[in-house]
């Protein structure tokens, strides 16, 4: 009676098709495409790093797919800037799709959620823009290639002190959002072992877009700089209320102030913006010459950090499979965990087991509308 009730429905280790191949690295042949699914806001809030995501994932595999030996299906998937479609669009990947890994998705918030799936079903998934504290610890199949904001601040906070000469700071963070919450936190341990005072300390939600009560105790306390950790939506009228209000401090930003998007909309209130990341268009790091210029190509617009560490992504998952010639689930979960000091746009970059990634931040600072690397 209990034969052929014993088989589970969920937890499939294979992906679709004949994806072990023959040979290995360059010339590993793998039969059947091996199917890559990946989940970016393209819409709503988030939509200002997850088009250039996209976009830069896209580009990595047409430009992978003229390469001998291994064919891959790319999959992209609007999460909305919403849970429920970013769990709809992990579900269509991981069952339906059955995709060998999935890049994205864009916002730490969602990704708290979605990578339970993930993992839960055995596929690998790589975060090209999820930066809070803890994201790689939610298990095994979980990776990231973006840079930690941990490791953004402690580069830019020390650098931002030595440029403008910080001692004291007002701290303003969307509590609601689990990268700006956790990004908060970092700031405030960060500022604590640089030594600069904290005599502002503001909070809000996603949502807001009225900021004057916060601004005005800002003000009173006179920083010399103000410390900010919000997504654009609430990020454009808190920056412009605040000049209005005379506030004229310098801004030392979370990672979504390396979108070129919030920078335009901010105008002149962008100048001098301080902020740590994973890629600079001035850096001469391998291939980035050539990355900008086929991005330009392509997109008819200049690529931004979110385009280079997706580009990135494609070329991470495409050394995983070559590296035992097996576009399987495991096989590329084992192998992403094995990458060493991997020349990429981003610069030279690992990941390791526990699925964090290891890179050198570059601390920019907003010039003329443009992001440089601060010297
Ligand atoms: C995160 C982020 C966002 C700013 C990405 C767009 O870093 O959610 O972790």
């Amino acid at each position: 009676l209990l034969t052929g009730c014993v088989e589970s429905s969920t937890g499939n280790d294979k992906a679709e098709g004949n994806l072990v191949g023959k040979g290995e690295g360059a010339k590993c042949q793998i039969e059947d495409p091996v199917k890559v699914g990946a989940v970016f806001s393209l819409t709503e809030a988030a939509a200002f790093a997850g088009t250039y995501q996209k976009e830069g994932l896209e580009l990595a595999f047409k430009e992978l797919n003229k390469k001998d030996g291994v064919e891959y299906e790319l999959i992209q998937e609007d999460d909305k800037t919403d849970v429920k479609a970013s769990l709809a669009a992990f579900e269509k990947l991981i069952d339906r799709e059955k995709v060998s890994a999935i890049v994205g998705p864009t916002l730490s918030n969602l990704a708290f959620k979605t990578y339970q799936d993930a993992e839960q079903a055995g596929v690998p998934a790589l975060g090209v823009s999820t930066t809070a504290e803890g994201i790689p610890d939610i298990g095994d199949y979980i990776f990231r290639n973006s840079l930690p904001e941990q490791y953004a601040l402690a580069a830019s906070i020390p650098a931002a002190k030595d440029a403008l000469d910080l001692k004291k700071v007002a701290v303003l963070h969307d509590e609601q959002d689990e990268f700006t919450a956790s990004a908060y936190k970092t700031m405030k341990e960060t500022l604590k072992e640089a030594e600069i005072d904290i005599v502002a300390d503001e909070q809000f939600q996603t949502t807001d877009t009225e900021f004057r009560s916060q601004l005005t105790n800002v003000k009173s306390a006179k920083p010399d700089a103000l410390v900010l950790s919000a997504l654009p939506g609430a990020t454009i009228p808190l920056v412009k209320q605040a000049r209005e209000l005379g506030i004229d401090a310098p801004i030392v930003g979370g990672n979504a102030f390396n979108s070129p998007v919030l920078i335009k909309q901010l105008e002149d209130a962008a100048e001098g913006l301080i902020v740590g990341g994973a890629w600079s268009a001035k850096t001469e790091t391998p291939g980035n010459a050539e990355f900008i210029k086929a991005y330009k190509k392509a997109y008819d617009k200049d690529p931004d950090q979110f385009a280079a560490q997706a580009y990135t992504a494609g070329f991470l998952i495409d050394e995983a499979v070559r590296t035992d010639c097996d576009g399987n689930r495991d096989a590329i979960k084992d192998n992403l965990g094995q990458i060493l000091k991997f020349d990429t746009v981003l610069g030279k970059l690992s990941l390791d087991e526990t699925g964090e990634v290891h890179q050198e931040p570059v601390v920019q600072i907003v010039e003329d509308g443009k992001l440089t690397p601060l010297k």
